[in-house]
C-alpha cells in the first residue's frame, strides 16, 4: 500500500494523477475464510481492520449486499461524543473517542475528525436536572462535560436564539468540547483500505441469504447471492438488518428497526461553529466543511424497512431548527434521506457472542453508532479472535434483556428517539 503524503500528492500532480492505486481490491470470494463479517459499514470494516492489525487474522471476508459504506455509515449526521450516563457506556464510547483522536494517522487516511464541541440544550427544569446528572456522571468517569448558562451557550454558538420569548427557551446547556464530527465516508474508506492492504477480502454486491449450521449447532458458513462461503466464525454487523440475519441462524433478537432521517441545506459560509442538539425539541445541527447545514430528525414512530421516512418528521425538525436559529428561516433545503436503525429496549448496543457457537453479533447501535465505530471494531475484533469479550464490551450482552441488567441510555440517545 502506497503511503499518502504531501510528497505523494506532489509526485502525482507532476504525472497527471495516473499513479494512484485502487484503494481496496475486489477479489472473487474464496470457498472458505477463517472469519466472515456480514456488512461493510464502518463497524464491520473496523472489525476486519483490527482482526488483521491487532490479532494477525487476515484470512477474513467482509460481505456486503450493496456498496461499501452505503448503509447507515454513509447516511448519518456524523456526531461524535461520549457523554452517556452509565459507567459501561463511558467505557465503550470514550474508548472510541480516544481512538478518533489519531485515527487519521493510524489509517494514513484523513477522516476529518473535528473536535468542535457538542452542545446539548436544556429547555426546562427537568432538562437541566437530566443534563447536569450526565455532566456529573461523566466527570466521575474522567470524561469532559461542562455546564453553560444560556449566555455562555450563545457565546459558544453565536447564531443560537436564547430569547426568553421562545416557545422552548434555552435555559442552559451541557458542552462536551472533545465531541465533534468526522467525515463518514472517509471512515469506511480508510478502514477498507487498511484492511484490504493486509489481505482482507471486501466483497461487495454479495448478499447473505442464509446462515449454515452443523449438526452440533456451530456455524459452518453463509449462503450468499454468490454461492456458499465457509467459515467457522461469522460476525454479523448489519445495523438495521441485524435481526433479519440473526433470524437466519435461528436467533431472535431484542431489536426493532425504524427509519431515521436527515437533511442538508444549500451551502453557506461558516456560521455554526459546533454541534448543537436539543433532545426536547428533537433537532440537531452542525455545518459540513462544504458549508451545508447538516440537520437531523427523530425516528418515525413505527417500525419499517423503508428508507424514506415520513415527511412530517422533517417538517417538525425544521420548525424546531427555525425556532432555535431564526437566522436560518429563509434557508433552502437541498436533499433528505433515511437509514434503518436497529433499536434495543435500553438504547445500548449488543456486542457479544451468541447462543450459536462461532456466531457473534455487533448491533443495536440504533441512532447513535457512528461515534463508536473505532472502539466498537476494536473490541469486537477481540471478541471474535479470542472467542471471549473484551472487558469493555463484556456488559453489552444479549442476556441482559433476560436478566434485567439493562444499560438504559434512553436519555443520552434521546435526540433521535
Ligand atoms: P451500516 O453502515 O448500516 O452497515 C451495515 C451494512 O450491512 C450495510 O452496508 C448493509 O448494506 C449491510 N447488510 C445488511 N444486510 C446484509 C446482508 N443480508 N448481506 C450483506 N450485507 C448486509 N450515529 C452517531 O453516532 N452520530 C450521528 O450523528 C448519527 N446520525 C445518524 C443519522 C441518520 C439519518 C442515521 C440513519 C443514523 C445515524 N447514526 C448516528 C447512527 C449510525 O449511522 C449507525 O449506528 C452506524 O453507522 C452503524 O454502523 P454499522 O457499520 O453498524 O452499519
Ligand atoms: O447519537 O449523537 C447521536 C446522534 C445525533 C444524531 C443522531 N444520533
Amino acid at each position: 500500500m502506497k503511503k499518502y503524503s504531501v510528497f505523494a500528492i506532489a509526485r502525482e500532480a507532476m504525472r497527471g494523477h495516473k499513479g494512484w492505486e485502487e484503494q481496496w481490491s475486489s477479489p472473487e470470494p474464496k470457498k472458505e475464510y477463517d472469519v466472515i463479517i456480514v456488512g461493510a459499514g464502518g463497524h464491520g470494516l473496523a472489525t476486519a481492520y483490527y482482526l488483521a492489525t491487532v490479532h494477525g487474522i487476515t484470512n477474513v471476508a467482509v460481505l456486503e449486499k450493496g456498496w461499501l459504506g452505503g448503509g447507515n455509515t454513509g447516511r448519518n449526521t456524523t456526531i461524535i461524543r461520549s457523554n452517556y450516563l452509565y459507567d459501561e457506556s463511558a467505557g465503550i464510547y470514550d474508548h472510541a473517542l480516544k481512538l478518533w483522536d489519531g485515527l487519521s494517522q493510524e489509517l494514513n487516511y484523513n477522516v476529518m475528525y473535528s473536535a468542535r464541541g457538542v452542545m446539548m440544550l436544556a429547555h426546562n427544569v427537568h432538562d437541566i436536572q437530566v443534563l447536569k446528572r450526565h455532566v456529573h456522571a461523566n466527570r466521575l468517569n474522567g470524561i469532559d462535560n461542562e455546564w453553560l448558562t444560556p449566555e455562555q451557550a450563545k457565546e459558544f454558538c453565536p447564531p443560537l436564539n436564547i430569547s426568553k420569548q421562545a416557545r422552548y427557551p434555552v435555559v442552559g446547556a451541557a458542552l462536551q468540547r472533545r465531541g465533534g464530527t468526522a467525515r463518514h465516508d472517509a471512515v469506511a474508506w480508510g478502514y477498507a483500505r487498511g484492511a484490504s492492504a493486509r489481505g482482507v477480502h471486501i466483497i461487495q454486491n454479495c448478499e447473505v441469504t442464509g446462515v449454515k449450521r452443523a449438526a452440533n449447532g456451530a456455524v459452518t458458513g453463509v449462503e450468499t447471492t454468490r454461492g456458499f462461503i465457509g467459515a467457522k466464525k461469522v460476525g454479523v454487523v448489519a445495523a438495521g438488518h441485524s435481526s433479519v440475519i440473526m433470524n437466519m441462524a435461528g436467533v431472535r433478537m431484542p431489536l426493532e428497526s425504524y427509519p431515521l432521517q436527515a437533511l442538508v441545506s444549500e451551502p453557506v459560509k461558516p456560521v455554526v461553529p459546533c454541534v448543537v442538539m436539543s433532545n426536547t425539541v428533537h433537532a440537531y445541527i452542525s455545518q459540513s466543511d462544504k458549508g451545508e447545514l447538516v440537520i437531523g430528525a427523530g425516528t418515525d414512530q413505527y417500525v419499517s424497512y423503508s428508507q424514506t421516512g415520513g415527511l412530517h418528521i422533517l417538517q417538525h425538525t425544521l420548525d424546531a431548527i427555525c425556532e432555535m436559529f431564526p437566522i436560518f428561516t429563509r434557508m433552502k433545503m437541498l436533499r433528505s434521506w433515511g437509514g434503518i436503525v436497529d433499536v434495543t429496549p435500553d438504547r445500548s448496543p449488543i456486542l457479544a457472542k451468541t447462543p450459536v457457537p462461532g456466531l457473534y453479533v455487533n448491533c443495536g447501535w440504533g441512532t447513535g453508532g457512528f461515534k463508536a465505530t473505532p472502539g466498537s471494531g476494536h473490541v469486537f475484533a477481540h471478541t471474535i479472535a479470542r472467542d471471549d469479550p473484551h472487558p469493555i464490551n463484556a456488559p453489552f450482552t444479549i442476556e441482559r434483556f433476560r436478566t434485567g441488567r439493562l444499560i438504559d441510555e434512553a436519555a443520552a440517545a434521546a435526540v433521535a428517539h
